[in-house]
């Protein structure tokens, strides 16, 4: 059914690129509060991220932004404690203190020890060219999986008296949102062997069965490229 102009102007927007992992947080997100959102591809390997008209979005040019109105927000993290705040539906947080702070802290074990060394499909596309290119491409893949294991040995540790059906208990939570797609890339693109973590393998596979999940996957973007080899 076709939209009015006026329900479509006041309806989301989410500036994603499917195999981003910082836009698939979001993705999932949007998906467990039922909010309805229009998809906006940005194709990195185009470069579209460093038009002019994306980087008024956001001048660092990385996916994802989310406008919500007169909003624009850019920023994964910032987008979830926005959306948090905005739509309380489906809480994202726990009220537990404790259990709260676990999910900051796995939350970042992801964005700011694993993700930006980088270990992501397309995270940080200057410096895996960097490494391809100066160090030599055979050196790339290693590198990148001794940096997830790493985190994700940590995040085995952490989670480790905290898990129930998820990451920190038997409800959906913030950390689960990062912990996935880490997950989802480490196998796909980086061949991590998973047997090594427990915990994230069957965490991986609880995920792998709910609908927020599976449509925030990469590969069921509407700009999903299954030939990409990146
Ligand atoms: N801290 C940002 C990081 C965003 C980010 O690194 N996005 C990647 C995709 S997952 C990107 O746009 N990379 C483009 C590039 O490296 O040029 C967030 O969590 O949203």
């Amino acid at each position: 059914m076709a939209e009015s102009g006026e329900s479509n102007k006041n309806k989301l927007k989410l500036y994603s690129y499917w195999r981003s992992s910082c836009s698939q947080r979001v993705r999932i997100a949007l998906n467990l509060k039922g909010l309805e959102y229009e998809y906006i591809p940005v194709n990195l390997l185009k470069g579209e991220h460093l038009s002019p008209d994306f980087l008024k979005l956001n001048p660092l040019g990385y996916v994802p932004a989310l406008v919500d109105g007169e909003i624009v927000i850019s920023d994964s993290f910032a987008i979830l404690m926005y959306l948090e705040e905005k739509y309380p539906q489906h809480p994202l947080l726990p009220s537990d203190l404790q259990k709260k702070a676990l999910n900051y802290q796995a939350a970042n074990v992801v964005c700011s020890s694993i993700q930006p060394l980088p270990t992501q499909p397309l995270q940080n596309m200057a410096v895996l060219k960097y490494i391809n290119e100066k160090v030599g491409p055979d050196e790339v893949i290693p590198w990148v999986q001794s940096h997830i294991n790493k985190g994700f040995a940590a995040l085995e540790k952490l989670l480790k008296d905290s898990a129930g059906k998820y990451a920190t208990g038997d409800e959906v939570s913030m950390a689960d949102l990062f912990i996935e797609p880490q997950i989802h890339g480490a196998i796909k693109r980086f061949n991590v062997d998973m047997t090594q973590f427990p915990l994230l393998s069957r965490l991986h596979e609880a995920y792998s069965e709910l609908p927020a999940f599976q449509n925030a996957m990469p590969e069921n973007q509407p700009d999903a490229s299954p030939s990409s080899v990146t």
